[in-house]
């Protein structure tokens, strides 16, 4: 029996101030794009059954778009005929009850299972039975449900669990709302022949259970993810196992989807004119350069324009600072009684020759005149 597992596609989600031909959010686009590709892998793979262990969307209350994508996308998971069953994330649950659940738009398609309520709710087949835990905002409650989810275990049946969480607190995303499953409960893992988990966004396997995974998410909801490798699991379960206990049987395999590359390159500034930088591999990349060995004269001239030109093939790029060891050490005694601007003045005094200073002296009073301009709340 094969499953397709995969999880937290945020749809809807947008970052960077970006827009493609179409004039949506390029980044928003992209994650479209990632969910098509799993939906093609899926058409191609043929599985018996597809889960999508929550954060389908980015938002309990998503976009007109998004929710437009989602439903051209699901009709087409629909006509395959294959069984798709998916539960709620923290993303995808109102936290009060005045907004219905987004997830409740799936209900009549005749393929499509949708396990919202916060509570638990078991998906039986022939074979098969998917023990559906969906995200829940009380613990208390939360702890009640996996009881009841651990009593209708049947042993002469395939068990999958679908949980999102994070399983202990190592797979905590530093979001509100996070449900952490407890310890003492893990044991109910061994009883599964598979435990299919969302919520943390990188593919892997759970500590030591042999047949708990993560599918992570299929694109980055944040530059801090620098993971290059998303996609979704393919499961193989044995047939003819009959027990939960013979895990030798499962096959896992993690299937990659083409994102968009985030890059990161480093510039030392201590020979700038002569630094040479390889952009070759930055085609519709996100590029994050770090400039390094920085000293105050130069972070005047080097413009973040300079850098972007370096990589004009790129989808963005971002610069980041970091001054030379001991260059951003300044007198601040008597910071007080000078303005940013004399201060910043002061400084380059310090540091240049009169000719030199002459030149950035106009170059500063310049820059802080259009920041007077843009701050003055009277024009
Ligand atoms: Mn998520």
């Amino acid at each position: 029996m094969k499953i397709i597992h995969f999880s937290d596609t945020h749809l809807g989600y947008n970052d960077l101030d970006v827009l493609n031909k179409e004039n949506i959010n390029q980044r928003e686009a992209d994650f479209y794009d990632a969910f098509s590709q799993v939906i093609k892998q899926i058409k191609i793979i043929n599985p018996d059954y597809i889960i999508h262990t929550g954060d389908l969307f980015h938002r309990s209350s998503p976009s007109n778009r998004a929710i437009t994508f989602a439903l051209e996308q699901f009709k087409i998971i629909n006509s395959l005929g294959i069984p798709f069953i998916l539960i709620a994330g923290n993303h995808s649950t109102p936290r009060t009850n005045l907004s219905s659940p987004i997830l409740k738009i799936f209900e009549n398609f005749e393929n499509i299972y949708v396990s919202y309520n916060q509570e638990y709710k078991k998906v039986e087949f022939k074979n098969t039975i998917f023990h559906t835990l969906p995200h829940m905002n009380d613990e208390t409650t939360a702890l009640s449900q996996i009881e009841l989810c651990e009593a209708q275990i049947d042993a002469s049946k395939k068990n999958i669990m679908m949980m999102h969480c994070s399983v202990g607190a190592s797979y905590l995303m530093q979001e509100f709302g996070e449900w952490v499953f407890p310890h003492d409960k893990e044991y109910i893992f061994e009883k599964m022949d598979y435990v299919a988990l969302g919520h943390w966004h990188g593919f892997g396997r759970v500590g030591k259970h042999e047949n708990v995974y993560y599918s992570g998410s299929t694109e980055r909801t944040s530059l801090g993810d620098k993971r290059n490798s998303k996609g979704f699991v393919e499961i193989n379960l044995d047939d003819k196992s009959k027990t939960a206990s013979l895990f030798g049987s499962t096959d896992i395999e993690f299937k990659e989807i083409k994102i968009r590359p985030i890059i990161q390159k480093k510039l030392d500034c201590t020979d700038y004119e002569n630094a040479l930088i390889d952009a070759s591999d930055t085609k519709n990349a996100i590029v994050e350069v770090k400039l390094t060995n920085l000293t105050p004269l130069q972070s005047i001239d080097i413009q973040n324009s300079d850098i972007k030109k370096m990589f004009p093939d790129a989808m963005s790029v971002s610069v980041k600072r970091e001054f030379k060891h001991g260059a951003n050490e300044a007198d601040f005694t008597d910071i007080e009684a000078l303005s940013l601007e004399e201060f910043f003045l002061e400084h380059i005094k310090e540091d240049s020759n009169e000719k030199e200073y002459d030149r950035l002296k106009g170059k500063v009073q310049e820059l802080f005149a259009q920041y007077e301009e843009a701050r003055d709340d009277s024009l």
